[in-house]
């Protein structure tokens, strides 16, 4: 009978009004209620034991100092530390012990991810708990020397900017180093564009190149490209930049083989998601001031792996865009990359269901009046969505191949003239592609993504 008596208590936490009505729980019930709470909540809760609410958003904590708490008479420990710190508890169930454990809770502002997987980090906790998206972020990764050359068709598909975007937030989670920008898609506004981006999210330092021979006249799905001249009311540039309207860019192949050269050997990863032709022109370029090697050899020794968005494989009857946009330099990319460097391509199909719609774009940067993608949704796109399939190849690139992806076997990948990638396996090969995605893994992607978009 007591028992659903506290059933009941524990239920009534859920009932708006409970907390105005019950302020003050006595910790002997709390513990009890808690300790039912498992039953009713078998995929974890968080709860702010003070005022006897659900938090609605925030990213949780545990404390590592009520780790292991998973006994009954372990609670009251739990309850004390909380009510002497954020007055948050935490429950959650381990898959694979089947235990349910009890946490002092710390909660950080959802905007201050780098700071609550810092926490983490310190008190030795797995994830991070986002309590309004309802997923976990890994905060156990390895901390590597993650060296990018991140190199996009800017100015077309918005993709290109979430990706780039989640460059500067890793960075700012110290996960990776951007070496440098290089833009595949001609005409310099494109990489002004990308100026502004550097100088926004603080980073206007970050060297940028610009294709000066590559695909003529692209197709243009969004014209954001004049971003970069956006103006006040009273004519004056909203956004800073620091390469300016007189500065100039190094041809695209150039800036590779300029910070290829100062690279550690076999040390740099490069997510391209625009076209190939400035890794073409790079791969057939010479000696030249930056390096004595050829293009081939530069890349066959500074290069340790590609993560590209592009190709079509399985079942997929959809047609590639970056490799037939300029198919003479694809070929070459493909036939000049040098056999044992690792690439993952990703295929169009695996970012097809992640849509990042023009309202949820603007709502996620509501903490802000001036940001140059609200700008663009604002002012040119109102009523479109945005798949996100470049941010698959840089989330790779960062968090490598064993966490977010399920990569096909390996393999060879040839390029046919009219731009099929024909994949042959062999466990020998250089090549894997991502495998799409259940809905539950592109719901986890978009909301990861979106995450990142909030930070600031
Ligand atoms: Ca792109």
């Amino acid at each position: 009978m007591k028992r659903i008596v506290l059933l009941l208590a524990a239920l009534a936490l859920t009932l708006p009004g409970f907390s105005q009505q019950q302020k003050k729980v006595d910790d002997k019930d709390l513990a009890t209620t808690l300790w039912i709470m498992q039953d009713l909540y078998p995929e974890g809760f968080t709860i702010d034991i003070d005022k006897m609410e659900f938090p609605k958003e925030g990213l949780m904590v545990s404390y590592e100092a009520t780790q292991d708490h998973f006994d009954r008479s372990q609670l009251p420990a739990v309850i004390k530390h909380a009510r002497a710190h954020e007055g948050i508890v935490g429950g959650w169930r381990d898959p694979d012990t089947g235990l349910y454990y009890f946490d002092s809770t710390r909660d950080f502002p959802e905007d201050s991810l780098a700071a609550a997987l810092a926490f983490a980090r310190e008190n030795g906790q797995h994830s991070v708990f986002d309590v309004k998206r309802g997923i976990n972020v890994k905060s156990n990764y390895e901390q590597q020397d993650i060296r990018i050359i991140y190199d996009c068709d800017m100015g077309s598909s918005t993709d290109d900017l979430f990706a780039l975007m989640m460059l500067y937030r890793y960075m700012d989670m110290k996960r990776c180093t951007l070496l440098g920008v290089i833009v595949d898609r001609m005409d310099r506004a494109n990489a002004d564009a990308v100026d502004v981006l550097n100088n926004y999210y603080g980073y206007p330092d970050i060297p940028i190149g610009l294709e000066q021979d590559g695909v003529k006249d692209p197709r243009i799905f969004i014209p954001y490209h004049n971003m970069a001249y956006a103006r006040s009311v009273e004519g004056k540039p909203l956004f800073k930049r620091s390469v300016g309207d007189d500065g100039e860019y190094l041809d695209g192949y150039k800036l590779y083989r300029k910070l290829l050269a100062r690279q550690p050997d076999k040390s740099v990863t490069i997510a391209s998601v625009g076209f190939v032709t400035c890794l073409s022109r790079l791969l057939q370029s010479g000696p030249d001031e930056y390096s004595p090697l050829t293009g081939v050899q530069l890349v066959q020794k500074k290069v340790k792996n590609i993560y590209m968005m592009g190709g079509v494989f399985g079942d997929s009857f959809e047609h590639d865009y970056n490799f037939t946009a300029a198919i003479d330099y694809s070929l070459k990319f493909f036939e000049l990359l040098p056999k044992d460097i690792d690439i993952v391509f990703s295929p169009g199909e695996v970012g097809d269901p992640l849509y990042y719609s023009a309202a949820d774009i603007i709502s996620d940067m509501d903490w802000t009046d001036s940001h140059p993608i609200k700008w663009i949704y604002e002012f040119l796109v109102e009523d479109k969505f945005q798949k996100m399939w470049d941010p698959l190849a840089v989330i790779n690139a960062v968090e490598g191949d064993d966490i977010f992806y399920e990569l096909s076997p390996r393999g060879w990948v040839t390029l046919t003239p009219t731009g099929e990638t024909d994949f042959e396996e062999d466990p020998q090969g250089n090549a894997r592609y991502q495998i799409p995605g259940d809905e539950g893994w592109s719901d986890f992607v978009l909301k990861y993504i979106r995450l990142l978009s909030i930070q600031h």
